[in-house]
């Protein structure tokens, strides 16, 4: 009988309390704050967001339009056309990582205790809210309220977003009741979620009125490929979702995509004076280059960040599945971000 062979990251059966360290940083245990959910939440001392850039960004006729991938997270972090990404690059730049934490647990009190460890690693946190077993001791509501109210808080602590990897897939109208209530209010907690562009323009249009209702900044990623092998994304399929992302009407929403290599970024034809500025996100990524025996394929951060020009990487078994969950996160930020320094040097 075939049986693949798994060479990436290892599934969760490692994972139990004794595997976990207890006290890896020097941070305070939070209070979490028994309150749900507010609209206006304080702003991290570490950020002091540029205001918006203008809409045009006007180059003289000699000038070149460099790729995103040899720019600063830095300067990047003053010019992208989305509020989400230029926090997100701010933090990246400020806290020196490229790295984003897939916390695929079902357990929530593990995954706050993990998240609690691993946040000063961190830009970004993606999480799949559907998969938590949320404990039938209140209403599933109420558990899910208070789990999203504690994730904000540890992400004001140690400064990273949050991601709810959602994949919507629907008609504007569906999208906007899936994003906006259900038992997950999904959009009242992520600073960013993702879609796949199937469906045609009137998703992201469903998901950016609801966005539009939201005081703080909602960002979203289009899915222009997959990491699993025999994906239907790339080529034809990911020029069809750069053009519509590139639409002026989500200007300030559409903030990048999930894709495998640097997506667009030398301005997009139509509107020769503009620079457009899309942030990968890349999952598949592991210290060496292998799979799960289900499909996913991993690449290593310098194929990934160093080669092919992404920007985020996106880690989940690789980290949570490992006997030393913040030591091997360290390896994962440093190696990430070595080859995202040496790229932009070579640029
Ligand atoms: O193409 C994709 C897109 C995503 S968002 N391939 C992926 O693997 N993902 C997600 O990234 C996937 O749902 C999972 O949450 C994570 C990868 O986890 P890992 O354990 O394989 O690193």
């Amino acid at each position: 009988m075939f049986v693949a062979r798994q060479t990436g990251p290892q599934p969760y059966k490692k994972i139990c309390s004794s595997t976990i360290p207890t006290t890896p940083t020097n941070q305070p245990t939070p209070q979490f704050p028994s309150k749900t959910f507010h609209k206006k939440s304080t702003t991290s001392p570490l950020l002091h967001l540029p205001p918006p850039p203008p809409t045009t960004l006007p180059l003289n006729n000699n000038q070149t339009k460099m790729p995103s991938s040899t720019k600063t997270y830095e300067s990047r972090s003053k010019t992208h056309p989305t509020a989400a990404g230029r926090k997100l690059l701010q933090i990246m730049a400020q806290k020196r990582t490229n790295l984003c934490l897939s916390m695929d647990h079902t357990d929530p009190e593990k995954i706050l205790s993990l998240v609690h460890q691993l946040g000063p690693k961190i830009c970004l946190l993606k999480t799949h809210i559907d998969i938590i077993a949320f404990p039938p001791t209140t209403t599933t509501t109420t558990s899910i309220k208070s789990f999203t109210t504690k994730l904000q808080a540890l992400a004001q602590q140690h400064t990273f977003m949050i991601f709810e990897d959602r994949k919507f897939a629907d008609i504007g109208s569906t999208v906007q009741h899936q994003y906006r209530g259900g038992v997950y209010e999904i959009a009242s907690w992520a600073d960013i979620t993702n879609a796949h562009a199937i469906p045609g323009p009137g998703i992201i249009q469903g998901l950016k009125e609801v966005a539009d209702g939201i005081e703080e900044p909602r960002g979203l990623l289009l899915l222009a490929e997959m990491s699993s092998r025999g994906n239907l994304g790339g080529g034809e399929y990911q020029e069809k979702t750069l053009a519509m992302a590139r639409s002026r009407e989500w200007r300030g929403f559409v903030m990048g995509f999930i894709a495998m290599k640097e997506v667009g970024g030398g301005g997009d034809g139509e509107e020769e004076e503009e620079e457009e500025d899309f942030i990968v996100m890349t999952p598949g990524v592991g210290l060496r280059v292998g799979g799960d025996g289900l499909g996913q394929q991993y690449r290593t951060p310098e194929e990934v960040v160093g080669r092919d020009g992404c920007d985020v990487v996106i880690v989940g078994r690789g980290i949570v599945g490992a006997d030393d969950p913040v030591a091997v996160a360290e390896v994962y930020r440093e190696r990430s971000w070595r080859a995202y320094e040496g790229r932009i040097t070579k640029g």
